[in-house]
């Protein structure tokens, strides 16, 4: 364990890929630290649970039709807040909002677009497991009026990712394109301590997170896929998997960059306009960025989803993300039966 002085801040590193990289320009340092303070913020929230009074239901819904939760709306505030005032972004786009936040016009106005999942994993939030937050930076085009037509950029022009999940520990996962560093959240000293330089996704997996109750509707390719995993020794992969499926999304996947595996929601055969359950802008696109930049791969089943121009705010897509190995043969096996 590095000494206290010696331990290196995320105000530290981000100034050092400033300076070193030349990568990361002033505005964009700025906005990103000002959304790991309200990380930090919505952390805190968590943690107090019932003494918080922040569990249990808004008794409102969310454009999705989804039930939202008291810390759903209370981390969405956060983050408004803590983003509106900085100077540095055109807009904001939110999994609880129908439509775009643009900034307001008593304060500047930015460069940069923010969208962003509050608070991941809704479902466990009064069940104590792991939930976080999923957000995504793009630019805005130039000379361009904030409107959601700015945020119809494909995942690959973002140019920050990132993550917080409020689990055992709180961590923050961050990529600005050059690679993937994870921080830890010190409580004693309020400060986000780099605690994993460059993660990078093992090549090789034998773990599979997928929701297996949808299986009687999932489409052949995710059958084929699943059923030889399943079919372990004896299959024609002639070893064994092992499941896990937290249902959060920003759980499952930081236990992928750990330690490897491959995180399915296919589309399947309950609701053919809804393609899946996620959600491209705020949570796959952010999620592939990170992935890729970690030497995995993620695909909707046919394509690169860092590809897909987007047509709306809260359009959803399927989602294959984790070890390149695993993610292109079920990327296969959908081409396949495609042609
Ligand atoms: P949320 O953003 O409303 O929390 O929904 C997204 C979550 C993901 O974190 C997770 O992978 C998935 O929904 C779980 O879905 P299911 O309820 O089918 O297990
Ligand atoms: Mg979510």
């Amino acid at each position: 364990m590095s000494s206290i002085s010696s331990r290196t801040t995320l105000t530290k590193y981000l100034i050092e890929q400033q300076r070193e990289h030349q990568n990361l320009p002033a505005d964009l340092r700025l906005l990103l630290e000002v959304v790991a303070r309200a990380c930090k913020q919505i952390g805190y929230h968590v943690s107090k649970g019932a003494l918080g009074e922040a569990l249990g239901s808004a008794g409102s819904e969310n454009v999705q039709g989804e039930v939202q939760k008291k810390l759903d709306v209370l981390s969405n505030e956060i983050l408004l807040e803590a983003n509106e005032w900085g100077g540095n972004l055109a807009a904001m786009a939110s999994e609880e909002m129908e439509k775009i936040f643009p900034i307001p016009n008593r304060y500047p106005k930015g460069n940069y677009l923010l969208t962003f999942d509050p608070l991941d994993g809704s479902s466990n939030i009064d069940v104590n497991v792991s939930i976080g937050t999923i957000f995504s930076v793009l630019r805005c085009p130039d000379g361009v009026e904030p409107s959601e037509q700015a945020f119809m950029q494909p995942g690959s022009q973002q140019v920050a990712a990132g993550y917080a999940v409020y689990g055992p520990q709180t961590v923050l996962v961050l990529t600005t394109g050059n690679g993937v560093n994870c921080f830890t959240l010190d409580r004693e000293l309020g400060s986000w301590v780099l605690t994993q330089r460059d993660m990078q996704v093992p090549a090789e997996t034998r773990e599979y997170a997928i929701n297996a109750s949808n299986s009687r509707h999932w489409y052949e390719p995710v059958q084929q896929y699943i059923g030889e995993l399943n079919a372990g020794q004896d299959g024609p992969r002639k070893e064994d998997f092992n499941m896990r499926w937290i249902a959060s999304m920003v759980a499952d996947v930081h236990r992928i960059l750990t330690r490897g595996g491959i995180f399915m929601y296919p589309a399947d055969r309950r609701d053919p306009s809804k393609p899946g359950k996620l959600r491209l802008m705020y949570e796959a696109n952010p999620m592939a960025f990170i992935v890729e930049q970690a030497g995995g791969a993620a695909t909707n089943g046919e394509q690169r989803i860092l590809d897909i121009v987007p047509t709306s705010l809260h359009q959803r897509v399927a989602v294959f993300l984790g070890s390149k190995s695993e993610v292109d043969r079920v990327t296969r096996y959908h081409l396949e039966k495609k042609n």
